[in-house]
């Protein structure tokens, strides 16, 4: 067995990984390294059981089988296996963006919802978007207009996702061009579906263009109405300050976690658990209170509007558990471990699962209908408060870490912070990119892995690029490991930034690693960059943008989807771990190049950390040189590469 710091460099995660060694069932490290050594032919992506003539599987070596019984190669196998994971990816994107659709209609025409839309100045913008009418108009009329467009955007079958209007023209143009602009959600994953049936298309450049064009309908359809969308209902975040870690969950307090995505059920969890009832039965109980917290992205969500303390990401579900300190784990849908419920068998909590959609072993299932909300979040709450009394103190291992952390960035705030709130603007941003104050800036998000020593990747990439002045960007389980080791505080900016990060922290007080949201939130990436493109001064697209992202230890379906339509929408992307194709010469060459002449973005793959923020730097580099941008305004430890500083003094030459 590993040891625990080899396992996670997070002190909570150690500590409960060396409490719990040896006892209760194995955790997703015991099980990663009983699963080894894992196939590689489905490493290699090269495995096929698309029709039951295979199971079929390609000799990566050429010696044994290179055709499968049909007369796929490996290409055509590992592409059909590629976009089968974006179509599950932005399916899993999508049908949450469809959720928070419908509750915004039934808020729109229920009288007694429990949801109210909370963010009219949003709803009213979008309208404009829309081209819905909402002056004279009541809140509800517009919101049911929105929603019916939003809603109409899944199941559309023809014309182009409304959403994709935002991309840059030049963008696109280049996806015009290449015939991957989305029709309709839905459409298109199910033609990823039906492309992959055995028999059908065999071209695996065709193929990823489909992989593309779902990516897009994810990226700039489902995820954005499911990020917009939710500002509406739940309000667009504004900067918050909170706690992470493990730390925050209490001794005196029944703990309450919740876990998965969705915000529809979180958002009323948060209202239950300040119920007076609740509070009052809690005391009744024994205990001072109740604490909520939050893993993986239903924590983001309720942590950008509420500011809820973050107990762990993805890989502390289970050790959230092994504190003996929980009450009840709520779970609705992405991300959870079928482990669970056997976990909950050792300890008293309770583990409630929530959605008509997941059901997990072990689990008490309390299906959530949105047009009961509050009194079914009530109904989950009191079970857990009750379980309180049957907490065994002799079981309960809380580690004392947290971090404080400022969250609540948005595409609209980004605009105010610099600019200020009577001038929003992205100019200065561009301006300091463009004085070579911020070199440039990277996104870094996604999961974690029990292959990689769990958040280091995180937290050594975000370092290494700030040090270099290139602001940070996160969502998702990124977010909560640069959260845990200080990252997003505005001290962190003195504490590991470059000069030119330093000076524009200090001057407004944010810190150098922005929290932009959960996974659904990465389309408030898409928008900063579009934002940007707009603002002017850094070229006409998104891929003229001296920018990158990055997810160091993605692990999901979803990650591919998001991948996919952030290469697809020009921007650079170093993956921790290479897509699952490296058994397909031509597609792999095809993703880590050609790919970037029709879309102007492309996939990197490395494990270090530190190798792969000097990608992004080299990048980031290049496209400065390319426009005509000087080079780092201060020294930074990561010097432009020579190739790169003789092409900035050529183009500073032509200037
Ligand atoms: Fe084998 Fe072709 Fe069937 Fe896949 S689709 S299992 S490669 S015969
Ligand atoms: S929760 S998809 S582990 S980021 Fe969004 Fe974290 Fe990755 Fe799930």
């Amino acid at each position: 067995m590993k040891k625990p710091t080899k396992r996670s460099v997070d002190p909570a995660t150690i500590e409960m990984l060396a409490h719990t060694e040896g006892q209760g069932p194995p955790n997703a490290w015991d099980r990663y390294d009983a699963m080894q050594p894992q196939c590689g032919f489905g490493q290699l992506g090269v495995c096929c059981r698309n029709c039951v003539m295979g199971p079929c599987r390609i000799d990566p070596f050429g010696e044994g089988a290179t055709l499968g019984v049909c007369g796929a190669d490996a290409d055509i196998i590992a592409a059909r296996n590629l976009i089968r994971m974006i179509a599950a990816g932005a399916s899993a994107h999508s049908d949450h963006g469809r959720d928070v659709a419908h509750t915004l209609l039934m808020a729109a025409e229920s009288d007694d919802c429990d949801y109210k839309i909370k963010d009219p100045d949003k709803l009213k913008a979008l309208a404009a978007e829309l081209g819905v009418k909402f002056e004279g108009r009541e809140l509800r009329e517009i919101a049911h207009d929105v929603a019916e467009i939003c809603f109409a955007q899944f199941g559309q079958q023809h014309g182009e996702l409304v959403f994709t209007a935002r991309a840059p023209e030049d963008q696109l143009k280049r996806w015009r061009a290449a015939g991957v602009v989305p029709r309709g959600v839905d459409r298109e994953v199910v033609e990823i579906m039906h492309r992959t049936h055995v028999g059908v298309d065999n071209d695996p450049e065709n193929l990823i263009k489909q992989g593309v064009r779902s990516a897009l309908a994810d990226g700039w359809g489902g995820s954005m109405i499911a990020t917009d969308l939710s500002d509406v209902l739940f309000r667009t975040p504004e900067w918050v300050t909170s706690n992470v870690n493990l730390g925050i969950l209490k001794k005196d307090t029944v703990n309450i976690i919740v876990h998965g995505h969705e915000p529809l059920l979180s958002e009323m969890i948060v209202a239950a658990a300040q119920d007076k009832e609740m509070l009052e039965l809690a005391k009744k109980q024994g205990a001072k209170g109740i604490t909520l917290g939050g893993i993986c992205c239903t924590a983001n969500e309720i942590l950008m509007r509420h500011g809820v303390p973050i107990a762990g990401n993805f890989l502390q579900q289970e050790l959230a558990i092994q504190t003996g300190a929980v009450e009840a784990m709520i779970v609705d849908v992405q991300c959870v471990f079928p482990a669970l419920g056997k976990l909950t068998q050792e300890y008293h909590t309770k583990l409630i699962s929530t959605s008509p959609k997941a059901k997990f072993p072990f689990a008490e299932h309390v299906e959530f209908d949105e047009s009961k909300a509050m009194e079914i979040a009530k109904q989950i709450v009191r079970k857990g408060v009750e379980n309180f009394p049957n907490r065994d103190k002799s079981k309960v291992h809380i580690p004392k870490d947290t971090s404080p952390l400022v969250a609540g960035f948005t595409a609209e705030n980004i605009a105010t912070m610099l600019g200020g709130r009577y001038r929003p603007s992205y100019r200065p941003l561009n301006d300091a990119i463009m004085s070579g104050r911020f070199r440039g800036v990277a996104a870094i998000v996604g999961c974690n892995n029990p292959r990689f020593t769990h958040d280091k990747s995180h937290i050594e990439m975000t370092k290494e690029l700030l040090a270099n002045d290139v602001l940070v960007a996160v969502t998702g389980c990124s977010a909560i490991a640069d959260a845990k080791y200080g990252l997003l505080c505005p001290e962190a900016a003195v504490k590991y930034a470059g000069q030119g990060i330093q000076e524009v922290c200090r001057a407004v007080g944010i810190p150098p690693v922005l929290h932009l949201g959960s996974c659904v939130d990465n389309s408030r990436i898409l928008m900063v960059l579009r934002n940007m493109v707009v603002e002017g001064g850094l070229g006409d697209s998104i891929a003229d943008l001296p920018v990158a992202g990055s997810a160091p230890e993605w692990m999901s379906e979803k990650a591919v989807a998001i991948g996919f339509y952030v290469v697809a929408s020009g921007v650079y992307t170093v993956l921790g771990q290479p897509l699952p194709i490296e058994g397909a010469a031509k597609l792999m060459e095809y993703v880590t190049g050609g790919i970037e002449d029709v879309f102007g973005g492309k996939f990197a793959f490395e494990a270090d950390p530190i190798k792969a923020a000097h990608l992004i730097i080299d990048h980031i580099d290049r496209k400065r040189a390319d426009l005509h941008l000087p080079p780092p305004m201060y020294d930074v430890p990561y010097a432009p590469r020579a190739a790169v500083e003789s092409e900035i003094k050529e183009m500073s030459k032509t200037q």
